[in-house]
């Protein structure tokens, strides 16, 4: 605990966070649990260093080891997903995206990407980000009757918009994305094409869902969700794209790069290459899977009757209750989930009627189907009876003697 020294005030309130991460379930679908390694490297003295520039090419003197480092990270990166060139100094996805659409478009060119409501990031062209107020935004969603992405749709209105970026990817879809026909797509219409993986690269990494390389010229994602590293970014482009795209991160849009984060990244890039990692996504899939039938067992709808990934949402409304209500609810009995609109319904994040569960992190501390299937029964419970002090407490005590035995990997608890 040596790492929360030093000031009482915030001493307290990390291991207030770090006792909540414990005795809670996290089913929240873009948060995990780094690796001792990588939080070591995080709160390293690397935080010390202004590297501004590339490798090889910095505006500081002293940036050697960093060199190296950045790298490591870049060639992993790179191996990890079989491309020519990476960028892995975005403090976001965020900035990655941004970084990507400043290599690629000028304002006011047009967009494709899906959109928000329908399980889409607000990054891809909402009214309310930068994206969507320097860039011509055009949506696609999902098909309402089946929950899935209708490829000859997103054809069809590619034909009409031309796009000049067409975009996929998503935080709320839980189904496969077939990056093959987005690429084609693209090409049709004379589109740049730009896959943000940044709920699913762990997937991907582990050969659990197919991958974007060589069907799209542009790929972004975080680093913190499926792939367990450290919060940030990263890019991975064509070599003929390196300049441009080093060039819109920094000095287009950053300042100097946080090589402690980037040194999380090489780390977090190489636990993504082993047997263990792969063994781990695999069970990430089943796990929601799981909990996903475990929960229409229980009566609940799951949207779309399932997932093939990582994460799966519930439609509230047989429940009465709106995705705000129902996450307040399982909040108050140690579940922490994200309400989220259920995609196909026109809903948005402010009127969502769903909420979004997710599996990277159980699956870190440990659990399996047992476990899934035991949260499954305590969300119904919850969700049944979300008014009532009672069956909350009792649900609160059962998901705190369920997790106990399941610490996150950096826990000093289990010591
Ligand atoms: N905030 C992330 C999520 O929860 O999906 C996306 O940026």
């Amino acid at each position: 605990m040596d790492r929360v020294s030093g000031d009482p005030a915030t001493s307290e309130a990390v291991l207030a966070e770090m006792r909540r991460q414990h005795e809670t379930v996290t089913l929240i679908a873009s948060e995990n649990y780094a690796s001792p390694a990588v939080l070591e490297s995080a709160g390293s003295i690397l935080t010390n260093k202004y590297v501004d520039g590339v490798p090889g090419a910095r505006e500081y003197m002293g940036c050697e080891h960093c060199d190296t480092i950045e790298r490591l990270a870049r060639d992993r990166l790179c191996a990890l997903f079989g491309t020519e060139y990476a960028n892995v100094q975005p403090y976001s996805g965020s900035v990655a995206n941004l970084a990507v659409y400043l290599s690629a478009l000028r304002p006011g060119d047009r967009i494709l990407s899906h959109a928000t409501g329908d399980g889409g990031h607000h990054t891809h062209g909402s009214p309310d980000h930068i994206s969507g107020r320097l860039y011509d935004a055009a949506r696609y969603g999902v098909d309402p009757e089946t929950g899935l992405l209708d490829y000859a749709e997103i054809a069809a209105i590619a034909r009409r918009v031309r796009p000049h970026l067409l975009i996929c990817g998503a935080s709320a879809y839980p189904r496969t994305i077939d990056f093959a026909i987005f690429g084609e797509i693209a090409e049709e219409v004379g589109a740049t094409g730009l896959a943000d993986i940044a709920h699913i690269a762990g997937l991907i990494a582990a050969g659990v869902h197919p991958s974007p390389a060589g069907h799209q010229e542009w790929i972004t994602t975080t680093t913190h969700k499926t792939l367990r590293g450290p919060r940030g970014g990263a890019i991975m482009c064509l070599k003929e794209d390196a300049g441009a795209i080093d060039a819109a991160v920094a000095p287009g849009i950053q300042g100097g790069p946080l090589m402690h984060t980037i040194a999380g990244k090489a780390i977090c890039f190489a636990e993504a290459r082993t047997e263990e990692f792969r063994h781990y996504a695999r069970q990430v899939v089943t796990n929601a899977q799981t909990l996903a039938a475990a929960l229409e067992t229980e009566g609940l709808a799951v949207f779309s009757g399932g997932t093939d990934n990582h994460l799966l949402i519930v439609d509230c409304e047989g429940t009465g209750l709106s995705g705000h209500a129902a996450e307040a609810a399982l909040f108050a009995a140690g579940i922490c989930a994200d309400h989220c609109p259920v995609p196909g319904t026109g809903q948005e994040y402010a009127t969502a009627g769903g909420i979004r569960l997710g599996t990277p992190a159980v699956t870190t501390r440990g659990m399996g189907e047992g476990e899934m299937q035991a949260l499954a029964g305590h969300i119904a419970t919850v969700l049944a009876r979300p008014d009532d002090r009672d069956t909350l407490a009792g649900a609160r005590e059962e998901v705190r003697s369920l997790v106990t035995g399941f610490l996150p990997p950096e826990s000093p608890l289990k010591d």
